[in-house]
């Protein structure tokens, strides 16, 4: 049986098919959900474009998530387009890479601001103009990693960045859960992506987690997909709120 049969779901933040978010739309298109993808500017529109039409019935918009002209114009397709969302994936992040290494007590403010604009305020920008469209409820969720809560080498401004999008989830799933719209955020363990290339020592990282962690293994991104595809579904109707870690277990021995 197909657990998203008959929602509409957006997700954000497919950069290549080694992308997080492209894991977590193969579990949802393999329960039935009918997907809009976003891509961040033309740069990767090509790329995207490409991986959405693997998938019967998918669309592909243009959404630049500091451009609030760009996220009202996003808001306007998917109506258009969709009439009800059910769901939003949000997988975006960004900081500069000299944010990445180094002590966190040298960020500047621009590479403050920059960070948490992106990788956090993007969370309400969207779900600010999306939740209008999730009229018989829905299901919101991001993507979040343990350098929000701990200190971890390298990870600098994206921790406190990713400490915000936690917040977030928390003041967003007070704020809709009387629309019956759920919030919440996937920690998950480090994978090898676009986005890790920036963070040094990323091997020695995934090394530790190899050799730590409960399950003696590193996250893949199906596992994160399948995760997702629980929160977007039926299944998950009494979470909101809350970070749940996909992460082999490492938070709890790390
Ligand atoms: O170990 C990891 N890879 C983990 C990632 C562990 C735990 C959490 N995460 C998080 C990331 O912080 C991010 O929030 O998962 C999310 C997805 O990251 P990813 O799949 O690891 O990385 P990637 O494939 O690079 O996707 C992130 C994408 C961007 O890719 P690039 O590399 O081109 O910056 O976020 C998108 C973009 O597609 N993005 C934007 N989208 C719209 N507007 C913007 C923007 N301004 N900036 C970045």
């Amino acid at each position: 049986s197909e657990l998203l049969k008959g929602k509409n779901i957006l997700v954000m933040g497919v950069a290549n098919d080694r992308s997080i978010a492209w894991a977590i739309a193969q579990s949802l298109a393999s329960q039935g959900a009918r997907l809009a993808f976003t891509y961040e500017s033309e740069r990767v529109e090509e790329r995207v474009r490409k991986l959405a039409d693997t998938i019967p019935g998918a669309i592909t918009l243009p959404c630049n998530v500091t451009v609030d002209e760009e996220i009202d114009s996003l808001a306007d397709q998917v109506k258009e387009q969709f009439g009800v969302l059910h769901g939003l994936v949000h997988s975006i992040a960004f900081a500069k890479t000299e944010e990445l290494e180094g002590m966190f007590v040298d960020t500047s403010r621009e590479g403050f601001a920059l960070a948490h604009d992106i990788s956090a305020y993007s969370l309400t920008a969207v779900a600010q103009r999306m939740y209008p469209l999730m009229t018989e409820g829905g299901s919101i969720m991001t993507m979040t990693y343990l350098g929000a809560e701990r200190a971890l080498r390298n990870y600098n401004v994206m921790g406190v960045a990713k400490a915000a999008l936690e917040a977030s989830v928390r003041y967003l799933a007070n704020d809709l859960g009387p629309h019956n719209i759920r919030v919440n955020a996937i920690s998950a363990g480090p994978i090898r992506t676009l986005a890790a290339k920036g963070i040094k020592d990323f091997n020695s990282i995934l090394r530790q987690v190899e050799e730590k962690a409960p399950l003696r293994r590193t996250t893949e991104t199906a596992e994160v997909g399948d995760t997702a595809m629980f929160l977007m579904s039926n299944l998950s109707r009494g979470i909101t709120g809350e970070v749940i870690y996909v992460d082999n277990g490492y938070h709890i021995v790390g």
